[in-house]
């Protein structure tokens, strides 16, 4: 027994006499239901964020479009004073839409994706069969008042014939890529302001003073046919420059969409001013509305400042605008006022209806327009739990009062109507295709996709992983990637075929829909040094599939270690870049014009107890090696950074902000704080204030806490910390030398991380130039005492640090002396492990240049090496 088979009337009977409330009580509890469903959607567990697309199209393409196929029907019945249309036809096209929908439903989140496709076109079909039902009704119809109205449902039914068909060919797996984001992007503008809005504006012009109790204003027929011109021309603008990509073209379209808007909402808004809303119908209605102009705006502003490409993510914060603002509020309050009604029963009847599905409104008003900013607005995670909660609550007060409502309205004749049956089969067999497509196996690192199975492939960002990292689908499979970042920093996914999801914030999700699958497709993400850390992933056709892991783990072990650089294959469309400097580091070579060396001197600490400083992370071109320029990851401009210092006790309050392009962190040695919340990554433009106690002496690092961390050291974000020990005797000089790897290449060059974890540096340097004090040589004179604080900053290698020509007569060495001026003994060799810091002493005897070094000879050899140029007194 289908979900619609009604008993109501007899053949060619079209206007049977009770059967007028029975049908619409059991229509409406079709859309009813489909809201039931979409809340239960949103509440699953583990439903969110990933299958927004299901409770989107639960929601929008089974309770919206369901009810707008009822009510435009109704409407141009009643506003047109002809007949309904003939009840069997009418009841045909609400089973074929709710059929197709399932279609969609499962055939876009289980396959395979023909179904999805069919169910697309079927739409179609039954919302154009609609329209010409209503031209057919306008035709007969004597001229009258109203007749603008079918104006709008007709261009509202086209708007759906293109929006069906645009979501038909995107389930279809037409277009990869940036195509497909257009796509996407079209699809969705088309059918919320095409579709939804055009038949809302169409309705409100009878709908609010008829909520409202008030006489039509005497604008209405002009504005509404200025407006429906304003607004198809501004739809017809907008759809093809969407897909063409061009967005100042599509922004003029929005434009004059919104001033069509303006001119439809002018009647209503006169209509207010002379009567003033008092039901929870009217309120709910208006506050649907106020939400159609602010998701308007902001529509606006997105199309401009985005591309076209990245438009579908960015219009993710309008979603709740829309969804839960709009069209949410404009159905509830439209059925709030039509559900009694069509419920019938007297008078009597009517009034305890519309008192039950009134009751608490302005609670439930209110909740809802406090959920709606914050579900899209980036407020934190409990925050967004509560908007969910706000929103949800009112929806499924209906829905309870609702069923009440509709239990009350018994059939006339007592009898149990198969409708209600069937439409709680037909939702459980779509919350089973809901559940079906949640299980994703998201945890797997491992997939393998069956023939004809599922198609669609929950992939998850997080911990330097992407999971599952190897899809085994066969051979010609048209796969769906839904992409979750499920980490606490940013990430996306590019895959060798070309298609890329956006920059993903955490708990973003982006859906990639993949041409069909010809060879192995290679997967990474683009975060500099993320790929490198582990992020790739593979997908196998399936006569490789077999063997698949077997030639995974012979490429990686080619490549060195699991997961690594796989570009050797198909690359991530970047073609992959040699070490073409490797055996250009000359350290005898000179410097740039202009270049200037990292001030090495040490000055004394400063005064008081608390110590205030700013460290902005910058980007900067800086010489890492005599001639040799690269981009640099820094600490406010200067490989390493600044160098701080105070005394035991001291309290150092560092302001951090993030000036570059990609997440960081830092992490003091020298504090004693839970890494959790100082530690963290922030995003360009954040900023963190890290506030530490010195309560031990040292020389201390200081770098980024970003994972992975071996590249951001590597990549120059690391400084020192002096803490001087109690009573630390004064010095003629001092110098601070912070030791580090050098890597030729850009910050986010593919092979980077690969040498990286291979210890394979191109060189090393001292305070951020290899041999660049050999250029710039540190100045002492004869018979000074001289004190150089020494740390290693890494990432893989410390320093076995030395003065040639000079023992040391005193060494500190992590936190404690290993030998004291006076003592008899002396030291050569400050030896520090990457991270390890300390200072040791000297004076020299007499004039001359005295190098320094690492003694790890070939660090030495590769730019470990600098000279003290000391003059006589
Ligand atoms: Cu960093």
């Amino acid at each position: 027994m289908g979900p619609v088979t009604v008993t109501i009337g007899k053949k060619g009977d079209t206007e049977p006499p009770p059967p007028r409330a029975s049908w619409h009580l059991r229509a409406n509890a079709i859309v009813v239901a489909w809201i039931a469903l979409a809340i239960a959607a949103a509440v699953s567990p583990g439903v969110l964020p990933a299958p927004r697309w299901l409770v989107i199209h639960v929601f929008l393409l089974g309770a919206v479009t369901t009810a707008i196929v009822i009510w435009s029907e109704h409407f141009a019945a009643a506003l047109l004073r002809v007949g309904a249309p003939e009840r069997r036809w009418s009841i045909t096209r609400l089973a074929t839409l709710n059929a197709a929908t399932v279609a969609v439903l499962y055939g876009v989140a289980v396959g395979p994706w023909p179904v999805a496709a069919a169910g697309a076109a079927a739409v179609v079909g039954v919302v154009v069969w609609h329209a010409t039902v209503l031209a057919g009704m306008l035709k007969r119809a004597l001229p009258g008042p109203f007749g603008h109205v079918i104006g709008w449902y007709l261009a509202a039914a086209g708007a759906l014939a293109v929006g069906g068909a645009l979501g038909g060919l995107l389930a279809a797996h037409v277009g990869n890529g940036p195509m497909y984001e257009r796509l996407h992007a079209a699809h969705a503008e088309t059918n919320l302001f095409g579709w939804v809005a055009l038949t809302v504006l169409g309705t409100l012009f009878t709908l609010w003073p008829t909520v409202l109790r008030a006489r039509l204003s005497p604008l209405t027929r002009r504005c509404s046919r200025l407006a429906l011109r304003l607004a198809v021309a501004g739809l017809g603008l907008m759809l093809p420059s969407l897909l063409l990509g061009l967005r100042w073209v599509a922004v003029a379209g929005l434009a004059v969409y919104l001033a069509a808007a303006a001119v439809a909402l002018t009647p209503l808004a006169e209509t207010l001013r002379r009567r003033r809303p008092h039901t929870g119908a009217a309120w709910t209605l208006g506050a649907g509305v106020a939400w159609f102009g602010i998701a308007l705006i902001t529509d606006l502003v997105l199309v401009a400042i985005r591309t076209a490409d990245d438009l579908p993510a960015a219009l993710e914060p309008l979603l709740p605008l829309v969804l839960a603002g709009f069209a949410a509020q404009v159905l509830l309050g439209s059925l709030m006022h039509l559900l009694p009604a069509v419920l019938g029963g007297g008078p009597a009847r009517f009034k305890q209806n519309a008192a039950l599905l009134e009751r608490g409104w302005p609670y439930r008003l209110a909740a809802a327009n406090l959920g709606v900013p914050l579900l899209s607005l980036p407020v934190p995670e409990p925050l967004g739990l509560l908007g969910w909660a706000l929103v949800l609550a009112p929806a499924v007060a209906f829905v309870a009062l609702a069923v009440t409502a509709l239990l009350l309205a018994r059939h006339p004749q007592g009898r149990v109507s198969p409708a209600p049956l069937g439409v709680v089969v037909g939702c459980l067999l779509t919350a089973a295709a809901v559940a079906v497509a949640m299980s994703g196996g998201a945890g797997s690192a491992r997939l393998d996709v069956v023939p004809g199975a599922q198609r669609t492939v929950e992939v998850t960002l997080a911990a330097m992983r992407v999971r599952p990292a190897v899809v085994n689908a066969p051979s010609g499979a048209r796969l769906t990637l839904r992409v979750t970042n499920a980490d606490a920093q940013r990430h996306d996914l590019r895959l060798s075929t070309g298609d890329r999801t956006p920059m993903l914030a955490p708990g973003e999700t982006a859906v990639l829909k993949l041409a069909p699958l010809a060879g192995p497709v290679e997967g990474a993400c683009t975060v500099a040094g993320h790929k490198a850390a582990g992020m790739t992933m593979r997908i196998v056709p399936a006569p490789a599939a077999a063997s698949a892991e077997s030639s995974y783990a012979g490429h990686s072990q080619h490549m060195g270690h699991a997961g690594m650089d796989l570009s050797g294959t198909a690359g991530t469309g970047q073609p992959s870049i040699a070490r073409p400097e490797a055996t250009a580091l000359d350290p005898g070579a000179p410097m740039s014009a202009g270049w200037t060396p990292y001030d090495a001197t040490l000055k004394p600490a400063a005064g008081g107890k608390e110590h205030r400083v700013e460290i902005r992370v910058k980007e900067t071109d800086l010489e890492v090696a005599p001639g040799v320029r690269r981009r640099m990851w820094t600490f406010d401009g200067s490989v390493p950074g600044p160098t701080l210092r105070g005394r035991v006790g001291d309290v150092f309050v560092v302001t951090f902000v993030n000036d570059g392009t990609i997440g960081h962190g830092i992490d003091f040695h020298a504090g004693a704080v839970a890494p959790d919340g100082p530690m963290r990554t922030i995003d360009p433009g954040q900023r963190l204030t890290y506030r530490f106690r010195a309560d031990r002496a040292g020389a201390w690092l200081y770098h980024c806490s970003t994972m992975p961390m071996s590249l951001h050291i590597a990549n120059g974000m690391y400084g020192a910390v002096v803490i001087d020990p109690p009573d630390l005797p004064t010095v003629d000089r001092e110098f601070v030398l912070v030791q580090g790897e050098l890597y030729l290449g850009r910050p986010d060059q593919d092979d980077l991380g690969s040498r990286i974890l291979e210890g394979r540096p191109d060189g090393w340097m001292f305070n951020g130039t290899a041999a660049g004090y050999d250029h710039a040589p540190l100045t002492a004179e004869a018979g000074e005492r001289v004190r150089i604080w020494v740390v290693a900053g890494g990432p893989g290698t410390g320093t076995a640090f030395h003065v040639v020509g000079v023992p040391f007569d005193t060494v500190y060495k992590e936190g404690a002396y290993l030998l004291k001026r006076g003592d008899p003994g002396g030291a050569q060799v400050l030896d520090l492990a990457p991270a390890q810091g300390g200072f040791a002493e000297l004076v020299f005897p007499e004039p001359g240049h005295y190098p320094f070094v690492d003694h790890t000879m070939p660090r030495a050899e590769a730019g470990a090496h600098g000279l003290f140029a000391v003059s006589a007194p």
